[in-house]
């Protein structure tokens, strides 16, 4: 059965992701629904994380609560969950106190036969398709909804490491130590990544952006040894299962972040539509790298927010010169080049996002 949603009202994201041009830039954050909002915290007072990521209407309420609270200024809701519900679907524990925790990671390849052998994500992560349908219908077409993975490199790192790391060194040792082992891993993890972004396609969702948050710790030409294969693994069976099934196709973000070195090859060779940078490299020069077929996603520095009004206006119209060129904005998505951090004002955040209204404007 096919589900009917609302029509589209607000299509400057989906039209910017194509690589078209759009009288403004569309914007919205990564990390949008979450701990810079008092009514995220009202809410997470009373539900545990992975409560609020498995109850469909939690998840939609903290999904809409940006989109509320800035409407006609954000151009995008992105569901509430979280990268981490992969290991999960794939039999790991894991844990949030604060930060991710899993009580027993992958120590060595032999480790792996804990792994679930089959994951069928209709039955362990129906909620966040139901969650993505639900929103879906809510947002009555406001703005598109956006559905997310995690990129197989920065899951194998939690796997490995059991959490956040600073050195990598785990996971480090095992593609170094285990070369072939963490390949076929990564693309175990890959296979997943794909059954669960076709579902969220089918269950409502308009764009798919996948976080390789990690990307940038590994060097080039580990990147493309051991991320990019699965990265474009992703973008290739995606597109060839939604085809199969006769499901219209849509735009794909790759953010890897901290992998500016690897751009042009990411441009390419990845199969996305759209890849995100963070603030390490100018727009301008991002878009030398990539060229003009492909849409860039970015970049402000998120703690530009911590500035105060003054310095948000200015980066802002730096960020908007250095991306338009003085041309009308093309093929470019406004955001932060991370994700927004708990200690914001959400009203610096609305400047953020009138900033960007204004300067981003093509006259
Ligand atoms: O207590 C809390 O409420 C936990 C805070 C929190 C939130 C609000 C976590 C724990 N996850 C989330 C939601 C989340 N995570 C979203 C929701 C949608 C939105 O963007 O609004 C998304 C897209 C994510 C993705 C995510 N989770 C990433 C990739 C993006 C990034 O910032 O690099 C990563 C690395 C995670 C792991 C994770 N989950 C939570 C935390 C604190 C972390 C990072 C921990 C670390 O630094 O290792």
């Amino acid at each position: 059965m096919t589900v009917t949603f609302p029509p589209l009202k607000n299509d400057l994201l989906l039209r910017a992701a194509r690589g078209e041009e759009t009288e403004r830039a569309p914007v919205w954050v990564m990390r949008q629904a979450g701990r810079y909002l008092p009514e995220f915290r009202e809410v997470r007072t009373k539900h545990e994380f992975f409560e609020i990521c498995r109850n469909p209407p939690l998840a939609c309420e903290i999904t809409l609560q940006p989109i509320r609270r800035f409407s006609g200024l954000i151009d995008a809701a992105i569901i509430f969950s979280d990268i981490l519900v992969i290991p999960q679907a794939m039999g790991m524990e894991v844990q949030m106190n604060p930060g991710p925790h899993f009580p027993d990671p992958l120590n060595t390849p032999s480790d792996i036969a804990k792994l679930k052998e089959v994951v069928d994500v209709n039955q362990e992560l129906q909620y966040v398709f139901d969650a993505l349908t639900l929103t879906r219908q809510e947002l009555k077409g406001e703005v598109p909804l956006i559905g997310f993975c995690g990129a197989p490199w920065t899951l194998f790192s939690y796997m490995i490491e059991g959490g956040g790391t600073k050195t990598f060194t785990k996971s480090k040792t095992w593609l170094f130590k285990y070369p072939e082992e963490s390949k076929a891993l990564l693309m175990r993890i890959a296979d997943v990544c794909v059954n669960f972004l076709v579902g969220q396609v089918k269950a409502g969702a308009q764009l798919l952006q996948i976080f390789d948050s990690w990307a940038g710790e590994l060097s080039p030409h580990d990147f493309a040894s051991f991320s990019l294969p699965s990265l474009k693994h992703i973008s290739t069976a995606v597109r060839s299962k939604l085809a199969a099934e006769n499901i219209p196709q849509v735009p794909m973000t790759l953010f890897a972040k901290g992998a500016d070195q690897s751009l042009s090859s990411m441009a390419q060779t990845s199969g996305y539509d759209v890849l995100g940078i963070d603030w390490c490299i100018e727009p301008v020069d991002a878009r030398r790298e990539v060229g003009h077929t492909i849409a860039l996603q970015g970049n402000l520095d998120p703690n530009v927010l911590y500035g105060g009004k003054e310095a948000i206006e200015r980066e802002v119209k730096r960020m908007c010169e250095s991306f338009r060129g003085g041309k009308p904005p093309k093929g470019w998505i406004a955001n932060l080049g991370h994700g927004i951090t708990p200690g914001v004002d959400p009203e610096d955040l609305r400047w953020f996002f009138q900033c960007v209204h204004k300067y981003s404007a093509s006259k």
